[in-house]
C-alpha cells in the first residue's frame, strides 16, 4: 500500500508508504492519498491529522522515473498531473477544516517539500532537511511553493532556496521560521502525537475558523480582515466551547470542548 492510514483518538495518521523511492509521488500513491484526505475531510470525529513519510525519507516529489523521455517521444506533460494530482491535493488539504501537522522525518524535496509547508504546523526531525529541488531539473517549484516560501520566509530566502536548490537543514528551517519546530529524530513522532493528541481535545471550531482567518488575511486589506474577525469571532464567541473555556477558567480547571468543525 503507497498510503498507510491509522485512526487514533479523535485524528488521523497519513504515512506516506514507498521507502524505496524516499515515497516519491506516483499516480498509485496520488489516488491513495487523495482517498485517504477525502476520508479525512468526511470525518466529523477526526479533529486533527498528521502526515508523516515511511522509512527515511519524508517524501522525495515526483517519482522521476515515470518521467523519463526517450528521444523521439513527446514532451512530458507536466502541466497535466499538476491539473490532475496535485492542485487538487493541494486544495483538499488546505480545505481541511481542521490543524493538519507534518512530521518531516527525513528528506523533503521538490512536491514532498511544498507538500509538506502546506500543513498548519510543521515538525522536523533534526536530520531532516528541506529541498526545493525543482530547479536541479529544469523545472520551476510547484504545489504551492511559489506561494508558501515567500510569505513563509521572506522573499530574499525564497527567492534563494528556489533559484539555488540548496538543501536546507531543519535547524536553518526552524531559524527563518520555514517551520515551527525540530525535534530530536527519536522524539519527532512521540512529540507530533502529543500535539495531535492535543490538537484534538482544543476547540476545534475556533480552529476552524482561526485557519480560515489566516488564509484570507493573504489577500485581505486591514478593513476586511477586521471585517471577517468581526464575522467568525461572533461565531466562535456564540459557541459552546467559549462559554466552557470561560466557565473553566474561572473554575481553575481544565476545558472540556466538545465543539464539532465548521462547515
Ligand atoms: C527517487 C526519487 C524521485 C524517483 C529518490 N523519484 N526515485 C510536479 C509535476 C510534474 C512533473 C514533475 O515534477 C513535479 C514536482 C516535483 O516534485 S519535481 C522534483 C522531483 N524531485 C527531485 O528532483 C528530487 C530527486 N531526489 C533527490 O534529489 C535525492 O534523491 C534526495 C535529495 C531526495 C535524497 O538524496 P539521498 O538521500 O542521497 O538519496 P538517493 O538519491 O540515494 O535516493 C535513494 C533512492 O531513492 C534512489 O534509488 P536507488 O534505486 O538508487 O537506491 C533514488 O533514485 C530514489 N529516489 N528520489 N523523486
Amino acid at each position: 500500500m503507497t498510503v498507510l492510514t491509522d485512526q487514533r483518538d479523535g485524528y488521523r495518521v497519513i504515512t506516506l508508504n514507498r521507502p524505496e523511492r524516499l515515497n516519491a509521488f506516483n499516480v498509485p500513491l496520488h489516488e491513495a492519498l487523495h482517498t485517504a484526505i477525502d476520508a479525512v475531510a468526511a470525518d466529523e470525529s477526526c479533529r486533527a491529522l498528521l502526515i508523516t513519510g515511511a522509512g527515511r525519507a519524508f517524501c522525495s516529489g515526483q517519482d522521476l522515473h515515470d518521467r523519463l523521455m526517450k528521444p523521439g517521444e513527446p514532451v512530458a506533460k507536466a502541466g497535466e498531473s499538476l491539473l490532475k494530482y496535485y492542485n487538487p491535493l493541494l486544495r483538499k488539504l488546505r480545505d481541511l477544516p481542521i490543524p493538519v501537522v507534518a512530521a518531516v522525518n527525513g528528506v523533503a524535496a521538490g512536491a514532498g517539500c511544498n507538500f509538506a509547508l502546506a500543513a498548519d504546523i510543521v515538525l522536523a526531525g533534526r536530520s531532516a532537511t528541506f529541498v526545493e529541488a525543482f530547479a536541479r531539473i529544469g523545472l520551476i517549484p510547484d504545489v504551492g511553493g511559489t506561494f508558501f516560501l515567500p510569505r513563509l520566509v521572506g522573499v530574499a530566502r525564497a527567492r534563494g532556496m528556489a533559484l539555488l536548490a540548496e538543501t536546507i537543514t531543519a535547524e536553518q528551517a526552524e531559524q527563518w521560521g520555514l517551520i515551527w519546530k525540530v525535534h530530536d529524530d527519536d522524539k519527532l513522532m512521540s512529540e507530533a502525537h502529543a500535539m495531535c493528541e492535543r490538537l484534538a481535545k482544543a476547540p476545534t471550531y475556533a480552529l476552524g475558523l482561526t485557519k480560515r482567518a489566516l488564509d484570507a488575511s493573504v489577500t485581505n486589506d486591514l478593513d476586511a480582515q477586521l471585517q471577517l474577525e468581526y464575522e467568525l469571532q461572533k461565531l466562535a464567541g456564540s459557541s459552546a466551547d467559549y462559554a466552557e473555556g470561560v466557565r473553566a477558567f474561572l473554575e481553575k480547571r481544565k476545558p472540556v470542548f466538545t465543539s464539532k468543525r465548521p462547515k
